[in-house]
């Protein structure tokens, strides 16, 4: 495609025509719980530097960076494709109701003064509003859901190899309009380096580095996003790339946490023991958390896990009333969430609770019913969030419409959140004053504590300071 010289750049660039230039960017400028190590595009970057080794691939990262700098990177690097991360679309929490949209926009003119190649917009942000945010941050292209090979398809269609009508996930505009075209299969061979520009920065702002062992979500909770982003299909990804990958940011950078990004982790038990038996085969220091589902874990499957390395459980548990995990549509009742905190523990190994007050079908007596069997549960933190943030193609959007809670014309961008009548935000905050556990609001502000924590060189997610 725009394999022309530069002449917008004020100082001389020297390209290699026969060689495509792609240039990551990662928008996201959130660092609320602590900045998100930018994983989609190592991915990218990793993936293409293996299959087209010919691609030159550079990456920028906002969180390093603002307008002004990303402009002249941008002329400085010359790059014939941009693509550019949206991870995150709002902050999901009704308190603050923050939406990065306008952010991205101003990021994308930055990147837009600094050249003309074509912008191509993706993430798991992305993937949630795909047409809406092409037209909105005015994108030549959008792709959806996992990146690896659709990004080299696209390229290769652009430079004349290939059509653009057998990209998997591609959004194009058409008019006014956009076209998506369906996502037909996906890779079972991604691979990871931590880019090693990047490595420092996290590490001492976050205390972990982040990586995948599988793709997909097969729940169905009524307003999850997770399965549209990743899928219903569980891929594993390859036990030997996650140790590799492992053993060489412990080798090279001295990261001994890692948090494994999955949707859920204890999804496939078969693949979780072989991970967990090479790990502490390969003896590595290396300590991790992940978001658990608190049911189908048993005793055994927990010990192994934490001798690989397992010292945080996230469990995205939503509430405790049979009730409101029935109307949620979570795989698991009360009974499981207390039996497998109990099991958790009994092993020491720290576990925190995330939940949705006054989501769907949530009442006054089933509030009371999750904070009295709250404070049942071995010790924890619970990080409660208020209402449900509805998104576009769920369960809870359809059923909203159907009930006239929602209009069908609404795109959702806007952070739009279905709010039980029941719930009273305030009344909740004088009620937790009897709670015996700890429960962290979203607009408890933490920064100062968890920041002297790192200086001192604790590692991890660290809510386990604050019970
Ligand atoms: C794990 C996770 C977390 C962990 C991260 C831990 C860690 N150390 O990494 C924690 C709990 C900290 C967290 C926090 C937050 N999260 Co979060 N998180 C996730 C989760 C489950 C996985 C993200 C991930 O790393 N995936 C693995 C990587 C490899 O995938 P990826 O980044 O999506 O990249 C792939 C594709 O998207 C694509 N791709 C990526 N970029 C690009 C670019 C281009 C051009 C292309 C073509 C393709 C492409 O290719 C990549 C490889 O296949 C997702 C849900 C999900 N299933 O995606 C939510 C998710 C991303 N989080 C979300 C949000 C909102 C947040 C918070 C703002 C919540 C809060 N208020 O605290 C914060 C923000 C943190 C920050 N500073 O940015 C939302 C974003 C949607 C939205 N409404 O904005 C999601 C989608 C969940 C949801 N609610 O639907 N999160």
């Amino acid at each position: 495609m725009p394999n022309a010289p530069d002449s917008r750049g004020a100082s001389t660039v020297f390209r290699d025509f026969a060689v495509p230039h792609l240039t990551l960017v990662s928008a996201n400028r959130f660092t609320t719980p602590y900045p998100v190590y930018p994983l989609g595009l190592s991915y990218l970057k990793s993936y293409l530097n293996r299959e087209w080794p010919d691609l030159r691939v550079s990456l920028v990262d906002m969180n390093m960076m603002g307008g002004k700098e990303l402009t002249q990177r941008i002329q400085g690097l010359a790059p014939d494709y941009v693509a550019v991360s949206l991870r995150n679309i709002d902050d999901v929490d009704q308190i603050h109701k923050r939406s990065f949209v306008e952010g991205y926009g101003e990021v994308i003119r930055a990147v837009r003064k600094g050249t003309q190649a074509p912008v191509i917009l993706g993430g798991a942000g992305y993937s949630l509003f795909p047409e809406r945010l092409l037209t909105e941050l005015e994108g030549d292209f959008g792709l959806v859901g996992e990146g690896e090979q659709s990004l080299i398809d696209l390229i290769r269609a652009l430079e004349g190899g290939g059509e653009l009508t057998q990209v998997d996930g591609l959004v194009r505009r058409d008019g006014v309009d956009c076209q998506l075209q369906p996502r037909c299969g996906y890779i079972d061979n991604p691979t990871l380096t931590f880019d090693p520009e990047l490595v420092a920065h996290y590490w001492q702002r976050s205390g972990m580095l982040n990586i995948q062992t599988k793709r997909g979500c097969p729940h169905k909770c009524v307003y999850c996003s997770y399965p549209l982003i990743d899928g219903t299909r569980v891929r594993n990804l390859p036990v030997e790339q996650i140790v590799t990958t492992l053993r060489e940011a412990w080798d090279s950078h001295g990261i001994d946490y890692v948090f494994f990004t999955d949707s859920v982790f204890n999804l496939n038990p078969d693949f979780n023991e072989s991970l967990s038996r090479a790990l502490i085969k390969e003896g590595l220091p290396t300590k991790w958390g992940a978001y658990f589902a608190p049911h189908r874990l048993s005793a055994s499957q927990l010990a192994l896990y934490q001798q690989a390395g397992l010292t945080h459980l996230e469990f995205g548990t939503e509430a405790l009333s049979d009730i409101t995990l029935e109307s949620y549509g979570k795989p698991f009742r009360v009974k499981h969430v207390q039996r497998t905190a109990e099991l958790a523990a009994d092993l020491g190994i720290h576990q925190a609770h995330f939940m949705i007050m006054g989501g769907w079908g949530e009442t006054t007596q089933s509030i009371e019913e999750t904070l009295v069997n709250a404070d049942t549960l071995a010790d924890t933190v619970f990080f409660p969030y208020f209402g449900m943030r509805v998104y576009p193609n769920t369960l809870l959007a359809k059923t909203m419409i159907q009930q006239g809670l929602l209009s069908a014309e609404d795109d959702l961008l806007a952070p739009r959140y279905y709010q039980s009548p029941d719930l009273d935000l305030e009344g909740f905050r004088s009620r937790l004053k009897a709670a015996r556990q700890r429960w962290v609001l979203p607009d408890e502000d933490l920064s100062g504590n968890i920041e002297m924590l790192r200086k001192l060189g604790k590692r991890g997610p660290l809510w386990e300071y604050i019970l």
